[in-house]
């Protein structure tokens, strides 16, 4: 089982998406444990994108981050860092495949509406950044065993 952070970002905030964005997880029988709506702040952009601070596209995507409220929610399930990754698509919304999130709703590279973890370590570091342990809501749903096998 894998938790990663996932972003709902100011575009997807502003264009009214969350509802759409959020029942794709949902739909694809992933747990949302945490969520939170939120502002970012300079500070928590420089720490968020902390490998893209010196690149020369930093200073647009942080004022875009901070833009807009966004919505950070924790998103638990098998192997769920690949699994979420694949439902976002490609980084740009101009590359990612019809029927992911971006390839259907983003036309950018940088407004590409979610943000999720690209590794374990990343995900733990960046539900650090935005979580206290007091804000997860640990369950197990009873539809478990119509959405998963026991041994897998
Ligand atoms: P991802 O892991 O899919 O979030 O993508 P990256 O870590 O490569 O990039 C982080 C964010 O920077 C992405 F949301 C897109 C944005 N970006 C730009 O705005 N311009 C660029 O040239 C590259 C990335």
């Amino acid at each position: 089982m894998q938790r990663s952070l996932v972003l709902l970002k100011p575009d997807a905030v502003e264009r009214k998406l969350m509802g759409q964005i959020i029942a794709r997880f949902e739909a694809k029988g992933l747990r949302i444990v945490a969520m939170k709506m939120l502002r970012v702040t300079p500070e928590l952009a420089k720490q968020h994108y902390a490998e893209h601070v010196e690149k020369p596209f930093y200073p647009g995507l942080e004022a875009f981050i901070i833009s807009a409220p966004i919505v950070a929610m924790a998103v638990e399930g098998l192997e769920a860092i690949t699994v979420i990754r694949n439902l976002l698509g490609a980084t740009s919304g101009l590359k990612a495949a019809p029927g992911t999130i971006r390839g259907d709703f983003s036309c950018s590279r940088q407004m590409n509406l979610v943000h999720a973890s690209d590794s374990e370590e990343s995900a733990a570091r960046e539900l650090d950044l935005y979580f206290e342990a007091s804000d997860f809501c640990d369950y197990t749903p009873r539809l478990t065993p119509v959405i998963q096998a026991d041994d897998e």
